[in-house]
């Protein structure tokens, strides 16, 4: 048989030689910014390989596509294949640098409603960037000033480099799946796909399994939700008497304290404490503080932990749900308060388009969002990137929140405490920590000052009256410091951060306080989705009858399984990270088979939850008592606004 000889003669042309040229700088652009600017966790020689020959076959094929024209046609072919698979790059280059992830589909969805973005990718973007359109440069340039080949190739020479392409896929392919089986099957990780397979082809991947999902919910029907219900009966424990009902009929105020890590929480930079308010709220009567409390976001960050807190269901292994299913049927806290007679409300400094909020909390049944055009924007002073700094936001929020009809159910979203952490530098005297790195170094001024208007708000609702009859709850939203920042967080932390150490950093603050009663440091394993049975049986309300994944705080035989969004599981005694089992005490390594049953328990959560949400489940799902929200009720218009957002909302109707 002579056909990969034949292959190979008609490789060797002349006439290819530019094709040749485009697809090794291609191939080798590409391959250096996988060791520069990615952390795939290559480990040994062979995936090492692979990560090396993984970018050849989406070059040769894309290219070997504009093979098909001749002359000018070609030209122009090559040209903006290049540009767009280098733009796809780039784009994955710059979200990693904060994300630590890579763009998927709803990501590029959500990234036309969330403009406010642009600024925190300009910050994370450098001249020496153009590096990555260096060969697009060149070859435009030879096309332009040289004589590059031009003349028509024989069809069986195009066809002889495309199924080369489709050879050199499929042995990357096999072996890929020889090192790493069900690598396709298994998609938690992102990283696993890039590492074996390349950043172009997981996108071509990432397009067919989300078309996949959306055939899925057209497919479900009113049978499928009966394992899911079984599934969370079974694991639902009793609520404890000593905590049910105990804030009964209260106000609930809920703040997500933006980016805000545990690992603040007493520590003190050059003698002075970060977040002084916030650790003597640790010890303040009627204050629960939960030390071994985890934030569960995937990529919708601070709506993930918005969805979980309020409807103990996971947010999704990619895109934020608040994105891709603002219209599914949910049982939101919103609307279980509502039949026992609160009203609810959001508030929070930015416009209602961001993370598509105005049409998630339609669904979540919200009375009322006060979002930025109920503020006064006019004063740049005022301003961080994603809207309106903390002081002001709380300053110009009490009047609203003191008119609100009670018990009231309310949340504010705080968010001078975002990346990249600027603009505080007059608002504290608060000093920058001395690390080398910059990020780093302002995050603890921001938390600062975000912990002083937390102490502020607090006065404010105790000169108010409001404090003696609401439950608060703050949470940190999710990471603000990513591991591309592991270096200057060693100095820190005093000790190296490895995979386990960078898993307890995942550690957010909760505090739960109730007036009446005594609080403690509780030191449950938990997550975010964990909150609502927790805050539901505080005010006196069994939530048996609801499909929810978490399990209450206070409960005596609670499971202490907290999954993570990639996949990752940390429970009392052990944790499972990056298919390592470590022993908590130690932080060391122990046999995996100590790891079974909570990671077996995790992804049966994880998998069982995102059933309930990619097939719209609860659709088919009536708890006792029940009364569902009909979406059309809610409208947020704000009739008189202070301010205008250059967004427009969408307006969108019911569509999936
Ligand atoms: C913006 C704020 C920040 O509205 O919630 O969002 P994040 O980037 O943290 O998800
Ligand atoms: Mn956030």
């Amino acid at each position: 048989m002579n056909f990969p000889k034949n292959i190979g003669r008609k490789m060797l042309s002349g006439k290819l030689s530019f094709f040749y040229l485009i697809v090794v700088l291609f191939w080798l652009k590409t391959y250096s910014a996988y060791k520069i600017e990615f952390n795939l966790g290559v480990e040994g020689t062979m995936q090492e390989f692979l990560l090396f020959i993984n970018p050849l076959s989406t070059a040769l094929l894309f290219f070997g596509l504009a093979l098909f024209w001749k002359g000018k046609g070609r030209n122009i072919a090559f040209g903006t294949i290049n540009f767009l698979l280098s733009f796809l790059l780039y784009a994955n280059v710059v979200y990693y640098r904060f994300f630590n992830d890579f763009i998927t589909v709803p990501v590029m969805m959500q990234a036309k409603t969330n403009s406010g973005m642009g600024s925190s990718a300009l910050e994370l973007m450098s001249p020496l960037d153009i590096l990555y359109f260096l060969d697009t440069i060149v070859i435009i340039g030879l096309m332009l000033w040289k004589k590059v080949p031009q003349e028509k190739l024989r069809f069986r020479a195009v066809t002889a480099v495309l199924t080369s392409a489709v050879l050199v896929f499929l042995l990357n392919l096999g072996l890929a799946n020889a090192d790493r089986p069900d690598l396709l099957t298994r998609s938690f990780d992102r990283n696993y796909l890039v590492k074996y397979l390349g950043a172009y082809n997981f996108t071509i991947y990432d397009v067919v399994q989300n078309s996949k999902t959306s055939a899925k919910r057209a497919l479900a029907d009113s049978t499928e939700v009966a394992e899911v219900e079984n599934y969370v009966k079974a694991n639902n424990p009793a609520p404890n008497p000593d905590y049910f009902g105990k804030a009964k009929g209260k106000n609930v105020i809920y703040v997500s304290m933006e980016s805000l890590q545990s690992f603040v929480i007493d520590y003190k930079l050059n003698g002075q404490e970060v977040t002084p308010f916030l650790n003597s709220l640790v010890d303040e009567e009627g204050a629960f503080y939960f030390d071994n409390f985890f934030h569960q976001t995937g990529q919708g960050k601070t709506s993930d932990a918005e969805f979980m807190m309020e409807n103990s269901l996971f947010p999704l292994p990619q895109g934020a749900v608040f994105m891709t299913h603002a219209n599914n049927t949910l049982q939101a806290a919103p609307a279980i308060l509502k039949s026992e007679g609160y009203t609810s409300a959001v508030f929070h400094g930015n416009y209602k388009t961001f993370w598509n909020r105005s049409e998630m909390y339609r669904t979540f049944g919200y009375d009322e969002f006060y979002d930025a055009t109920y503020y006064n924007m006019d004063n740049e002073e005022d301003l961080v990137a994603y809207g309106l700094k903390d002081k002001p936001f709380f300053e110009q929020s009490m009047p609203i929140l003191e008119s609100l009809p009670q018990p009231f159910y309310t949340k504010f979203l705080t968010l001078s405490n975002h990346f990249p952490f600027d603009k505080h530098e007059n608002d504290t005297d608060f000093a920058i920590g001395n690390t080398d790195d910059g990020v780093v170094n302002r995050y603890f001024q921001t938390a600062h000052y975000m912990d002083q208007q937390l102490e502020m708000f607090f006065n404010d609702l105790k000169e108010s009256g409001l404090y003696e009859n609401s439950v608060i709850v703050l949470y940190g939203d999710h990471y603000g410091i990513s591991e591309n920042h592991n270096e200057a967080m060693s100095e820190v932390m005093g000790k190296e951060i490895n995979d386990f150490e960078s898993a307890q950093l995942q550690r957010v603050p909760l505090f739960i306080h109730v007036p009446g009663m005594d609080g403690e440091v509780n030191h449950t394993y938990s997550g975010q989705v964990d909150v609502r049975p927790t805050l539901m049986h505080l005010l006196g309300i069994e939530t048996k009858d609801y499909i929810e994944f978490g399990q209450d705080l206070f409960a005596e035989d609670r499971a202490q399984i907290v999954p993570f969004r990639n996949g990752d599981v940390v429970s009392e005694k052990y944790s499972h990270l990056k298919g390592v089992c470590y022993d908590n005490e130690t932080g060391e390594p122990v046999e995996d088979n100590q790891c079974e049953d909570i990671q077996k328990e995790a992804t049966k959560k994880l998998q069982l939850s995102d059933k309930v949400i990619y097939e719209d489940l609860l659709r088919f799902y009536e708890p006792q008592n029940f009364e569902p929200i009909d979406r059309s009720d809610y409208r947020y218009v704000n009739p008189n606004p202070k301010s205008s957002s250059t967004d427009e909302p969408t307006g969108q109707e019911e569509q999936h």
